[in-house]
């Protein structure tokens, strides 16, 4: 009997785990547990259980949908029908406690996304258990239609498709999106809302060991997380291209551990000759279902540019790392070194799996100078809308601060900070806008932490500005009496003083300089930046600022500490 190859070359080594191997594997579980990765058993349950009502509630609203299509057609209402498909870290099994669930609604050619927005909240409301559903938030006017909600606590990100190909599902259980030709008649984005789940279905599909793999794969995604290189928008590798390097290793050891896998995984991406890809199968071409082109550095100049392409095997294939840039992925190497020493002594015993967790020094002992860039906006869903946009150019401006001379690396932080502020008037305003703290409203559940995910572009809660509270100016008042004039304090008056909210999101930059740099002007850089940014239709200059600050180390605010952690201080002036 011949095994099966998975992949692209044959496997490095097919050995069987040795005791050593297991034992160490145990212990890599047991860290993760310990770690909190892992959703618990009644959370798998509940999200089991909302899966099967999202199913429920999505028959029904095709089977609506038929019915205001073709009132008459009953024997199209009676098979009508729709499929709920998962994708994200709840498809690939590595999903946490907090996770949501990236869930993709596919219907029949017949249903519209007109449809999907009149028909679905309201439905989803109706038939979920009485207020099961909160936070409902459908967002019509984004890339891929998506209805965000929470269900039973769980938060939702709901995406919609139909295929132009079917006039009714199939009916069968097992039937999924791997055929290609369902692709046909779609517009790319439509395409890339079915391939989230195409992707991660290929991927389990492609590792020789799933159980292996999303093991390995949650000690790879906590040790990027805590490295801080961890998040697409930022130019890291993101949650599928993480997925996807380590199904390249468990198809090279088909055999191994997952402790195995993850040092193993250190080696190899370390040691990769890029920009040869990283592919989990040969890329189709020339299929032509779609027009959404398939990678191709052969053809296509922008696609010689990636770095460290790592290539999703669903067609089209498409670079999940296109974001990778000089800086990230100098740093992303740097990391893959460290993480290759750690686990070699971890695999001999030397250290435990802890080590390999270790946070990031980002802010410690990583750079002595930064780059602060300060988006605020004086409401929220302004700031929502602007920061989003502002984190999403981030990256173009530490692609521009690469080229300076000076500059040896910019490494963006993976995660921006966000902070509320409570200010009186304009100068204060100004202040915080400029990186001023001093106003920062301290019980603010927000206040400092970071941003566990990109903020979506759109409006969160009610689209009114917050009025300012008009009142008396504070002081004495004159009251004209029989007894004369007497001066009267206005202290027992309750204060009405004006007070406007301020919503900042910070993003650092680490800055090393290069070799020799004498001085560092970036006046042009960040100029240049701020121009593309507020030159933007979704700029709102009554509303929203940008700046763009240059800081030393010993100047960063105390709330991207943790505690336990010391901020760098101002050297010591000699005493003379
Ligand atoms: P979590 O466990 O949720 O933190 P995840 O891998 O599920 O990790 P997300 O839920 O953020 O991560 O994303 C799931 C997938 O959705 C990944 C990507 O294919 C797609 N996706 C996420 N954000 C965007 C975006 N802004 N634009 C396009 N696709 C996105
Ligand atoms: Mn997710
Ligand atoms: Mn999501």
């Amino acid at each position: 009997m011949t095994e099966r190859v998975y992949g692209v070359t044959p496997p490095i080594s097919t050995a069987l785990p040795t005791e050593v191997e297991k034992r160490h594997n145990d212990n890599l579980a047991r860290e993760l547990r310990s770690q909190g990765t892992f959703e618990t058993p009644a959370g798998v349950a509940s999200r089991e259980q909302v899966l099967r009502s999202l199913e429920a509630i999505v028959d029904e609203f095709v089977r609506r949908a038929a019915r205001e299509k073709e009132p008459k057609n009953t024997i199209l209402i009676r098979d009508a029908h729709g499929r709920v498909f998962t994708y994200g870290s709840y498809r690939l099994g590595v999903y946490g406690p907090g996770a949501d669930m990236d869930t993709l609604v596919v219907a029949p050619k017949y249903v519209t996304v007109d449809q999907y927005f009149n028909i679905f909240p309201d439905l989803l409301v109706e038939m979920a258990p009485p207020g099961a559903i909160t936070d409902l938030t459908p967002v019509p006017g984004a890339f891929v239609p998506i209805i965000k909600f929470e269900f039973s606590g769980i938060s939702i990100d709901l995406i919609f498709c139909s295929i132009q190909t079917l006039k009714q599902l199939p009916a069968e259980k097992e039937w999924n999106l791997q055929d290609n030709s369902l692709l046909r008649g779609l517009s790319e984005n439509e395409v890339r809302s079915l391939n989230g789940t195409r992707v991660t279905d290929e991927i389990l599909n492609l590792v020789p060991e799933p159980a292996t793999f999303k093991l390995a794969l949650r000690a790879i995604k906590l040790w990027a997380q805590r490295r801080a290189i961890y998040a697409n928008i930022m130019g890291y590798p993101g949650g599928v291209a993480w997925a996807m390097m380590v199904a390249r290793v468990c198809q090279l050891y088909p055999k191994a551990t997952s402790s195995v896998v993850v040092n193993k995984f250190f080696h190899l991406l370390w040691k990769w000759p890029w920009p040869l890809p990283v592919l989990l199968k040969d890329i189709e071409y020339g299929l032509s279902v779609t027009r959404v082109p398939v990678w191709n550095p052969k053809i296509y100049s922008s696609d010689r540019n990636h770095r460290m392409p790592i290539i999703t095997p669903a067609y089209p294939s498409m670079c999940a790392t296109h974001n990778v840039g000089k800086s990230s992925m100098a740093v992303i190497q740097q990391e893959l070194a460290i993480g290759a020493e750690v686990t070699d002594e971890i695999m001999v015993g030397r250290r435990p799996w802890k080590d390999l967790f270790t946070k990031h020094s980002f802010f410690t002992t990583g750079f002595k100078y930064y780059l602060t860039v300060i988006s605020s906006s004086r409401t929220k869903e302004a700031q929502n809308t602007w920061s989003g946009f502002v984190e999403s150019r981030v990256r173009v401006l530490v692609g521009k601060l690469e080229m300076h001379q000076s500059i040896g690396l910019a490494r963006p932080f993976n995660k921006g900070y966000d902070r509320v502020h409570r200010c009186r008037n304009d100068n204060e305003i100004e202040e915080v806008q400029c990186g001023s703290l001093a106003y920062v409203v301290k019980d603010e559940p927000t206040d400092g932490q970071p941003k566990t995910e990109a903020k979506p572009e759109i409006k969160t809660e009610d689209g009114a500005p917050p009025t300012p509270k008009v009142g008396e100016a504070n002081g004495t008042a004159v009251v004209k009496g029989e007894h004369g004039d007497a001066a009267v304090k206005l202290e027992d008056v309750p204060e009405h003083t004006q007070e406007f909210e301020i919503y900042t999101t910070n993003h650092y930059i680490g800055l090393q300089l290069a070799e020799g740099a004498k001085s560092l002007d970036l006046s042009r850089e960040v100029n240049d930046f701020k121009a593309m940014c507020t030159s933007n239709e979704i700029f709102d200059k009554e509303l929203m600022f940008l700046t763009i600050q240059h800081i030393k180390n010993t100047a960063l605010p105390d709330d991207v500490f943790e505690p336990g952690e010391v901020k760098p201080s101002p050297p010591m002036k000699k005493k003379k």
